[in-house]
């Protein structure tokens, strides 16, 4: 049987005719049926966390619509609708991520079974999270002042965002681009251990939290101004020197000496000397038998420096 004879022994049916109007195998009579239609999702797209399914029912002559089934690869997806416009909320996430069939069955006041044309989507639920790690500061390292905190993030989708957090407290706004990164101001923390943790997250929520990354707060240390004090204590002032003679200095400093250089007429001989005692050989037999001047220059971590008398 054609869908049209179906139809008119529907119509037929609606005013009492049914005793001469056939009962047709009801499957048969909806399959393909143009007057039930899925008007979203759209055929061929891609979706993901929870949407609406919906469908519009177009009437045949007086038969009014009971109610509207909607199905996912065939098996019911939610109860059906009863009142236009006819929808169901469709949650994904508890689909595969694969090709998914919706349909719509709209079931007449007689008890006939009208099916959409079938619409195919995509389910696609990102459930891996991103990947995250500090890349600086290095873990061990002494911060003071301002810093930029950076980090590497990757995700199978997109990372939306990176947060920054010291000790566990959100550092800052969320790093929405990459290279992601944050300055912090270490002066706002204590001096002391701190631990530095990222977290990106991409567009399904997925959040992954970095490797912490331990670093020391070394800030509020006045800066030294305090050159070292040096003095050569050998040899003697107008001594007469042969062959090879040991130049030695006394230095010191309010903070430390990182080193003493020697120095004949205001030239540098041999290395700076970085540990006392403060002493290096000098081959006078390299100078001219004439007044000859050797000084001593100390100088601290901070770059102050101190030439001898
Ligand atoms: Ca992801
Ligand atoms: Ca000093």
């Amino acid at each position: 049987m054609n869908k049209r004879i179906a139809r008119v022994a529907v119509l037929l049916a609606m005013v009492g005719w049914s005793l001469i109007a056939p009962q047709p195998a009801q499957a048969q009579l909806g399959t393909g049926s143009p007057i039930v239609t899925v008007t979203s999702p759209a055929s061929g797209s891609t979706v993901s966390g929870t949407v609406p399914v919906t469908a519009s029912v177009t009437s045949v002559g007086a038969l009014t619509v009971a109610g509207v089934q909607f199905k996912l690869d065939g098996n019911n997806l939610g109860a059906e609708d009863t009142t236009a416009p006819y929808s169901v909320s469709w949650n994904t996430t508890t689909a595969s991520n694969a090709s998914h069939t919706l349909t719509a069955v709209a079931r007449d006041s007689l008890g006939m079974l009208w099916t959409s044309d079938p619409v195919t989507v995509t389910v696609f639920n990102d459930t891996t999270p991103p990947s995250v790690s500090i890349t600086s500061p290095a873990s061990g390292t002494i911060v003071g002042g301002t810093i930029s905190v950076t980090a590497s993030a990757s995700d199978n989708v997109g990372v939306v965002g990176v947060q920054f957090l010291l000790d566990g407290l959100n550092t800052g706004a969320e790093a929405a681009a990459a290279p992601y990164s944050a300055s912090w101001n270490t002066t706002t923390a204590s001096n002391g251990s701190h631990s530095l943790t990222a977290v990106a997250r991409d567009a399904a929520g997925n959040r992954t939290t970095s490797a912490p990354v331990a670093v020391t707060v070394s800030n509020g240390a006045p800066a030294d101004m305090t050159p070292p004090a040096v003095s050569i204590t050998s040899p003697a002032s107008g001594a007469r020197v042969s062959g090879t003679v040991t130049m030695t200095a006394n230095a010191s400093d309010n903070i430390g000496v990182v080193g003493v250089q020697f120095l004949l007429d205001g030239v540098n001989v041999g290395a700076e000397v970085t540990a006392a005692p403060y002493s290096a050989p000098w081959d006078t037999t390299t100078a001219s038998r004439s007044p000859h001047t050797l000084t001593a220059v100390a100088r601290d971590a901070a770059g102050n420096r101190t030439t001898s008398a």
